[in-house]
């Protein structure tokens, strides 16, 4: 477990998560094996500022949580164990498992308890997953404290196998000068702002470090997994004088790989890059979080329009990988992506984001908003009428967008969360698999989810 993380030549100041607790309980049919997972919330007083202890909780003690590795065909059981001060839940983004697992405000785990997680990977998942809490209106206060962590799903197959890799966790905060977290008091305008945008601040954190520096060696290629954990913060990266070859999203890999001079990254949100060291040994530059205007005019932040430093990336002295320093080439294929076929979709669903609103509802966990037949494949047009962009995300089963605003999609890819730009519409085709239930699907602004921009969809 972890080994691929801990054999990396990176320079010390960029922590990855460390190693849950778990171990290969026994082996079935090999592939197929069992892995156990234990796994704890607790309070934590922890540094996110170098000197400065901030009260936050955290998932075995660390922010963010251990990376989780799992394989294609793995059966996991994940042994939970609330010890906040806090109902909680642990929701496993982007996994498909039944709803019991969902980890979603239909299953609440208080204060003292435990709930045991167990869900299959089933093949063809390999990609970059996250898990972070999901309790009805408390979700984005539980990621401020500190709640998130990533997932790695490996396939057999995996045509990058052997690239260097580096799990990114993108998050931001705000700290008070006390170096406790900024919560401000929910009548206050601070507050409204927060709810209006989705709570932001200028602490840019990567796996828990502010400004971290991570090293490549030149000639090297490197495979960078980023997730986007921030409640409201959208990343535009680059790095200057580098091509990002774009290589997956949610999902998985793509076919291909695209090139790409930026790569924008939404709340939520996970994208897989192949990083081509091309500058000299001891050479040194800054990795940039580009401006993006997600916001209407009146409540933009402060310096919202400037880059921002996310980390500093050094070239290691010494003798260029092979000898040269021109990486490897990219694989032009990666693998195959079955599209869904929209004549398969029996119906379209219309779902309109306006502020704090999906069809002009709030959410209501007694209510069922959209329900389907189990194995149907279906369309759903999400419409954003408003000024702002709401990254939209559905539980339980991954979807391939078909077009935005009816410019057809290049290429399909898999994917559970999408940008739905302001006054753009998206549509993507879905087919309920495998597992009946309750499935939440909501804006991924947390501050917007929290304050009812949900709904849910029942699959019998
Ligand atoms: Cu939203």
């Amino acid at each position: 477990m972890n080994r691929s993380w801990t054999l990396l030549a990176f320079s010390a100041p960029l922590v990855t998560p460390g190693a849950a607790a778990q171990a290969p309980a026994r082996d079935l049919t090999p592939p197929r094996r069992t892995v156990e997972v234990s796994l704890s919330a607790a309070p934590a007083r922890l540094e996110l500022v170098p000197g400065t202890a901030t009260d936050l909780y955290a998932y075995n003690g660390t922010v963010p949580g251990p990376v989780l590795e799992f394989r294609e065909g793995d059966h996991v059981v994940v042994h939970f164990r609330n010890d906040l001060p806090v109902t909680t839940t642990v929701h496993w983004h982007g996994l498909h498992l039944p709803f019991a697992a969902d980890g979603s405000p239909f299953h609440l785990v208080a204060p003292g308890e435990t709930y045991d997680y167990e869900f299959d990977i089933p093949p063809g998942t390999a990609g970059t997953y996250w898990y972070h809490p999901h309790p009805n209106h408390e979700t984005g206060r539980q990621v401020a404290h500190g709640l998130y962590g990533a997932i790695v799903v490996r396939a057999p197959d995996d045509p990058l196998a052997g690239i260097p890799e580096q799990v990114l966790v993108l998050s931001d905060n705000r700290l008070l000068p006390d170096g406790s977290l900024d919560l401000p008091d929910p009548h206050s305008h601070p507050a409204l702002v927060d709810r209006e945008n989705g709570r932001e601040g200028p602490l840019l954190l990567v796996n828990g470090r502010e400004l971290p520096e991570l090293s490549i060696r030149s000639g090297e290629m490197q495979r960078w997994r980023i997730v986007n954990a921030s409640a409201g913060r959208m990343y535009r990266l680059t790095i200057p004088g580098h091509a990002l070859t774009w290589v997956g999203t949610d999902g998985g890999l793509f076919e291909r790989p695209v090139e790409v001079n930026d790569i924008t990254v939404a709340p939520s949100e996970r994208v897989e890059v192949l990083v081509r060291g091309t500058d000299l040994p001891g050479s040194r530059l800054v990795v940039f979080d580009l401006p993006y205007d997600r916001y209407i005019p009146q409540t933009r932040p402060r310096l919202w329009n400037c880059p921002r430093k996310l980390f500093t990336l050094r070239y290691a002295e010494g003798p260029p990988t092979g000898g040269n320093v021109e990486p490897p080439p990219v694989p032009a294929t990666l693998r195959r992506v079955e599209p869904l076929d929209p004549a398969s979709a029996t119906t379209t669903r219309v779902v309109t984001l306006s502020q704090g609103l999906i069809n002009g509802k709030q959410m209501d966990m007694a209510r069922v908003d959209v329900d389907a037949p189990l194995g149907a494949t279906e369309i759903w047009e999400v419409e954003n009428i408003v000024g702002m962009d709401h990254p939209f995300h559905l539980h339980g089963f991954r979807f391939q967008v078909l077009d935005r605003n009816g410019v057809p999609e290049p290429f399909p890819a898999w994917r559970d969360v999408v940008n739905v730009p302001r006054h753009e519409t998206v549509r993507f085709i879905v087919r309920y698999d495998d597992f009946p239930g309750k499935w939440m699907f909501h804006c991924h602004i947390l501050d917007h989810e929290d304050h009812g921009m949900m709904g849910i969809l029942q699959v019998n």
